[in-house]
């Protein structure tokens, strides 16, 4: 079990929706570490590297147009075994093949409108928090209830 980071952000379906505080809420109450929050209006060129993995895919135009359609929510988390189980917290890419009490299981119906991004591995979650942060918008420090989450 390691300590890994993993970068998390709700997307514009989701800021419009009003979910942000119950989607933080849920990473929160995991025990997860936040280093890093904003509310961010992401210019094209951005998303574009941060989905560069996509760019052949028919759907990778709507996608780039739908993640810059107004202002995402991005965070960065900290924990043991952050990366997996935070896509686990997010559940399927599909909303309607994600399992009820997962964030697109509870709040999202399709594909396109899938409500928050997560990080696919470690390597992509350090890629991805220094994609989109600065070094200064990152936080090292250790909340009061540690002892009572880690052994
Ligand atoms: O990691 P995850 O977000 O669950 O899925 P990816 O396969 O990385 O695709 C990224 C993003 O692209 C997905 O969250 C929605 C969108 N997308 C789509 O619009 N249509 C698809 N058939 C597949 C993915
Ligand atoms: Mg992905």
């Amino acid at each position: 079990e390691e300590v890994e980071e993993t970068y998390v952000m709700v997307k514009p379906d989701g800021v419009q929706r009003g979910l942000v505080g119950d989607i933080i809420s849920r990473f929160e109450k995991k025990g997860f570490l936040l280093k890093g929050l904003k509310l961010f209006q992401c210019p094209k060129e951005l998303a574009e590297e941060h989905y560069k993995e996509l760019k052949d895919k028919s759907f990778y135009p709507k996608l780039i147009k739908y993640i810059t359609s107004g202002p995402v929510v991005c965070m960065a988390w900290e924990g043991i075994g952050v990366v997996a189980s935070a896509r686990k917290l997010i559940g399927a890419t599909n909303p309607l093949q994600a399992d009820p009490g997962t964030i697109r299981g509870d709040l999202a119906v399709q594909t396109g409108r899938n409500v928050v991004h997560g990080s696919d591995s470690p390597d992509n979650g350090h890629r991805e928090i220094d994609l989109w942060f600065k070094q200064d918008e990152l936080c090292e420090w250790v909340p009061a209830q540690e002892p009572w989450l880690k052994e």
